[in-house]
């Protein structure tokens, strides 16, 4: 048996990978940078925000008076739409010509709610949105994949409270999506069945890793999660997309979103940062019964609302560390208030 009071390593079958853990470490000294705790409250309304109905964009368009979710063309995309050429590769030197589509999706009007302060109905009209999304872009010849996104915080790299995600979808699958789709390929070719089927009945057998769940998600704390208070949300039905959920799912998953990030921003009573984003089956025109719909989590912060973790040295150089495990962080996630912080308060 595994001591896991002692330096262990734990397998990601998610990622063919392995992830360092030195429970003994959590307790050691801080000296290093503290980040800015983040301003509190932020205005309804924000005449200097690019994101707010009726304000020009740094591009120059201004926004429409919107009510509900508002998506637009990405001003500054990251991909543009394809073009005749070909890329100069050369042995080694390889590169090829990509295309693909960028967009930002405000959840609301309001500058001033994030996921877990919008009502759950505003939470399911984003999760609308999103399958929308996904349904045109997957249709296009020139994308197999939509990735669905939300960068929060400044610092993620977030340049606008105003809540919002983004969506780039792409003419080739990105190597995130990819490591995992090669992943549960193999898993279904060597045993049969499906990694995150199996993943989810066995994390539901132990029960100790499990945040919330309801009838159609489970978020937990993956057994090899790399960051302090990563949480990876699972489907119980096998389905594929955005586009597969059904109106019971939408609203189940409106509730673990609202869940997940109401203890987020409880564990140190700050609006919480994080990347998230969904995984989902490509749209390359293949069959994909081996995707299992999922959502990573993956916040950078460790102890305080200005104490973060960094990948770096050993990291970078080497393979990923954590000192806190994964079921200590579930725990702490599981004994906060589900009622969010702000409310609470009023
Ligand atoms: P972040 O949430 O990661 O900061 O991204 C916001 C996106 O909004 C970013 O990709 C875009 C940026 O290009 N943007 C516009 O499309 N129009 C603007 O007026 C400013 C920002
Ligand atoms: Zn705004």
């Amino acid at each position: 048996m595994t001591d896991f009071d002692r330096p262990h390593r734990r397998f990601n079958p998610l990622r063919n990978e392995w992830v360092l853990v030195s429970p003994h470490r959590a307790r050691r000294p801080w000296l290093g940078q503290v980040e800015k705790t983040p301003a509190l409250a932020l205005p309804e309304y924000d005449p200097e925000c690019y994101l707010c109905p009726g304000n020009q964009r740094a591009g120059g368009v201004r926004n429409p008076e919107y009510e509900t979710t508002f998506v637009f063309d990405n001003d500054f995309p990251a991909l543009l739409p394809p073009a005749e050429g070909q890329a100069a590769s050369s042995g080694l030197l390889t590169a090829e010509p990509v295309s693909g589509i960028s967009r930002v999706v405000c959840f609301s009007p309001r500058h001033d709610l994030t996921l877990p302060e919008l009502p759950l109905p505003a939470v399911e009209t984003v999760i609308r949105t999103w399958a929308d999304q996904t349904r045109e872009l997957a249709e296009r010849e020139n994308i197999a994949y939509v990735q669905v996104f939300e960068n929060k915080g400044e610092m993620m790299g977030c340049s606008n409270p105003h809540p919002h995600s983004q969506i780039w979808a792409t003419s080739f699958v990105p190597n995130e999506p990819q490591i995992e789709q090669d992943a549960l390929l193999e898993y279904h070719a060597r045993r049969g069945g499906c990694l995150l089927c199996d993943v989810l009945d066995t994390e539901k057998a132990i029960g100790e890793r499990i945040v919330v769940s309801n009838d159609d998600f489970t978020a937990l704390v993956p057994f090899w999660a790399v960051w302090p208070f990563e949480i990876l949300v699972i489907s119980r039905r096998h389905f594929g997309a955005l586009t597969d959920l059904d109106r019971a799912e939408i609203s189940n998953l409106a509730g673990i979103l609202k869940q997940v990030t109401t203890r987020y921003d409880n564990l140190f009573e700050i609006s919480f940062p994080y990347s998230m984003g969904f995984h989902q089956a490509p749209c390359d025109g293949r069959p994909h019964p081996e995707a299992h719909f999922h959502l990573h989590f993956y916040p950078p912060l460790l102890r305080s609302a200005t104490v973060r973790k960094f990948m770096v040295g050993f990291e970078m150089l080497a393979m990923p560390q954590r000192d806190l495990t994964p079921e200590t962080a579930a725990q702490r996630l599981l004994e906060l208030s589900p009622v969010h912080y702000r409310q609470a308060y009023k």
